[in-house]
């Protein structure tokens, strides 16, 4: 009997991404969609982790489900981690607005000390435990003009240093591998296989 575990995202591709990296385990994954569950829980939070805890435990309450959730963002480096957190709204702009916006706060900043990287954290919550946490990086450095039709958000400035390319001129599926949200997924799937084990749910 396959237990039920809550994704709490409405973004299909993100969704996609963890089915890939959770096949074979014994969960059926459910979508707030599925369950019809209104968009209730703010990321009111600080931290990714913050985020990532709200967003766990207020669906966990809402469908009394196990329940996954990420909050992801970009940390550049000469920005002192800015957007972070914020990354969604920086600028107050989104779309290719929020590309040129970033571009603007880089405009001085040389090569060298373009130093950024995705961070995606997980929060993995589920009746009568303490919530846990896993998290996954990508390192790359913020280009001087975008390059690429791929991905979303900033994957046309983020340039990755092993591929020479950026992260939208790499396939998705090599994203999916590479990505920040992979590893954490990774990491979470761990997890779930722990929960699993332990035959807790
Ligand atoms: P949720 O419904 O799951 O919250 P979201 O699109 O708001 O979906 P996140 O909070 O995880 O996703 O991400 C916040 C922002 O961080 C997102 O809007 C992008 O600007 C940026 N971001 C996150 N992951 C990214 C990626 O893989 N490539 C480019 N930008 C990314």
């Amino acid at each position: 009997m396959p237990f039920d575990l809550l994704i709490a995202t409405r973004n299909p591709g993100k969704l996609r991404e963890f089915a890939a990296i959770f096949t074979g385990l014994p969960y059926r994954l459910r979508t707030l969609d599925d369950l019809g569950i209104p968009d209730e829980v703010e990321e009111t939070g600080t931290t990714f982790e913050e985020n990532a805890r709200l967003k766990a435990e207020g669906y966990l309450a809402l469908s009394g489900l196990p329940t996954l959730a990420d909050d992801s963002g970009l940390e550049v480096a000469a920005l002192n981690g800015a957007p972070g957190v914020y990354s969604a709204r920086y600028g107050g702009v989104s779309g290719a607005a929020q590309l040129e916006y970033l571009l603007a706060q880089m405009r001085d900043v040389p090569w060298h000390a373009r130093l950024a990287r995705f961070v995606c954290v997980i929060g993995l919550a589920r009746p009568g435990h303490s919530t846990e946490f896993v998290q996954g990086t990508l390192s790359g450095v913020i280009e001087t003009a975008p390059r690429g039709s791929g991905g979303f958000g900033y994957d046309p400035l983020f340039f990755l240093l092993d591929e020479n390319k950026t992260l939208a001129e790499v396939p998705p599926d090599h994203k999916n591998r590479i990505s920040h949200r992979a590893a954490a997924a990774r990491e979470a799937r761990v997890v779930l296989e722990r929960w699993q084990a332990e035959g807790l749910l």
